[in-house]
């Protein structure tokens, strides 16, 4: 995790950077086309940091996250509601990152609008959509895994759940979308 931090998520902030800045140099010089081809850059290291500033903050370290999911009630009675219950939620999840192919995220989503709790997947480094709200996000690119689970992806995906900071899910669970990206809109490309 340190390495994913200091190196993974570091890269997408440098590369944002640079062409954030070329950006700027292309948009003074009114040079259009190279805007549009700096769009997709930006795209996929913005994306990166906002996923992985999601992933860091909705996980905890496995020695502090002794609170069972089960004691933020409304989170979980959400949760029973739409699955059953917590494990069945967990198995849907689980099921979810496993079926990934490629790279990619696994996400808890709730929809803004009905209030609908949705297990889904991006590719690369792809947001979630509009309009739904982000309130757990598992990295699946093997950069994620590899060091310490080898390709041992299933044993990952069932370790997870010890450094889940339940407490974070719930209060995006209460928050809007805008809460939720608005408090990464003052983020800094830098960590
Ligand atoms: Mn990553």
């Amino acid at each position: 995790m340190v390495l994913h931090h200091s190196k993974h998520h570091q890269t997408y902030v440098n590369n944002l950077n640079a062409a954030l800045s070329s950006q700027a140099a292309a948009v003074s010089s009114k040079d259009i086309v190279t805007q549009l081809d700096l769009q997709i850059a930006i795209r996929f290291n913005a994306g990166g940091h906002i996923n992985h500033t999601l992933f860091w903050e909705n996980l905890t370290p496995a020695s502090s996250a002794s609170v069972p999911e089960s004691n933020y009630s409304e989170l979980a009675a959400a949760l029973k509601k739409r699955w059953g219950s917590l494990n069945s939620f967990k198995s849907k999840f689980e099921a979810a990152l496993l079926g990934i192919k490629g790279s990619g995220w696994g996400w808890l989503i709730q929809d803004e609008e009905s209030g609908y709790l949705e297990i889904t997947t991006t590719k690369d480094q792809d947001l979630v959509s509009k309009g739904k709200k982000p309130l757990l996000g598992i990295d699946m690119w093997e950069h994620a895994y590899y060091l310490q689970y080898l390709n041992d992806k299933k044993q990952y995906v069932e370790g997870i759940w010890k450094v889940v900071n339940w407490p974070v899910v719930e209060k995006r669970y209460k928050s809007t979308a805008n809460e939720i990206f608005g408090a990464l809109k003052g983020l800094k490309a830098s960590i």
